[in-house]
């Protein structure tokens, strides 16, 4: 039997010529002619579909997104609705924490910036590099103690830092200590490594007041999402010197960046590549496919969203 798939989004294409082999695999620009025979979603987290698109399914059994986030997919609707949603934690742990702990050290010791130094010929003329901040044996402060900030808190500590975290309860098994207030573990930290999911209760949870806290010498580093940081706060203080400085993956209005902080030499920024390894994203793929295939043979989903 056919099964008919609709896909937002592509898997690498080792994985997608499975995908190929075992479904009938449609655009999203073909949703019109197809929206009465579709069984299954192929998705990530940015990329809906949103509740409108999920009504037109009327057959689909089943969304499995190749993302650990899942901040753009209506989760509480589809499954309302008798579908489940799946997503791909675990496999993407170590890459979005070493990227946490680079994005420290880069901004700590200026590494971009001294970088440029390096290639436009300024060393010689110039000489030494200004000195940098170090980024061991410092306090590491962590915003989320999920999966991956566990294991960004492993790395932390290798380096010598003293890691303390914030989360809405203390987390079993963490030995770290917790912070039942986000504004004293920022007034606490050197650094403040945000890895918490996007949720209506977390938009702008790093606020004013917690970036303020954090203060001139401190280091914002964001690997989640940019709606949990309030940006014009961010950015006005980093502005003003009101924040040493930021390492950012992640941005409010992803892929537009706000223009004042490309000439800062205390901001390191990438554009959303926390999972973009080769290993990861085929990872990340295979287990979308494996989910597809557990639910169309009867088995029981690997990851589903609970
Ligand atoms: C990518 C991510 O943005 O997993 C997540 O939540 O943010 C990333 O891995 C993307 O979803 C990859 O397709």
């Amino acid at each position: 039997m056919t099964i008919d798939i609709l896909q937002f989004v592509p898997l690498r294409p080792e994985v997608q010529r499975e995908l190929e082999a075992r479904y009938r695999v449609h655009g999203k620009d073909r949703l019109d002619e197809v929206a009465s025979i579709v069984r299954g979603v192929v998705t990530n987290g940015h990329s809906g579909p949103p509740p409108h698109i999920i009504d037109r399914l009327a057959k689909l059994e089943v969304i499995c997104s190749a993302s650990v986030g899942y901040d753009g997919i209506p989760v509480e609707y589809a499954r309302s609705k008798g579908i489940p949603v799946t997503n791909t934690p675990e496999v993407l742990n170590d890459d979005v924490a070493d990227l946490a702990i680079a994005l420290m050290i880069m901004t700590a010791r200026r590494l971009v910036a001294s970088d440029r130094y390096v290639r436009s010929g300024q060393w010689p003329v110039k000489g030494e590099y200004p000195l940098a901040s170090r980024a061991s044996g410092k306090t590491v402060g962590i915003l989320g103690m999920g999966r991956i900030g566990r294991e960004i808190g492993r790395r932390a500590e290798a380096m010598n830092n003293r890691v303390a975290y914030h989360s809405r309860r203390p987390v079993a098994g963490v030995s770290y200590d917790h912070y039942p207030d986000l504004v004293a573990l920022a007034n606490d930290s050197d650094f403040l490594i945000v890895i918490i999911p996007s949720t209506p209760e977390t938009q702008k949870i790093v606020s004013k007041e917690v970036i303020e806290a954090l203060g001139p010498s401190g280091i914002l580093v964001n690997v989640a999402r940019g709606a949990v940081v309030d940006e014009d706060a961010l950015v006005d203080a980093l502005v003003s010197g009101r924040l040493g400085g930021a390492g950012l993956d992640v941005f409010a209005n992803e892929p537009q960046v706000p223009e004042v902080l490309f000439g800062m030499d205390n901001v390191v920024l990438q554009p959303h590549v926390g999972s973009a390894t080769h290993e990861t994203r085929r990872a990340m793929s295979q287990l979308v496919l494996d989910n597809l295939d557990a639910h169309f043979a009867g088995r029981p989903l690997l990851t589903e969203i609970k």
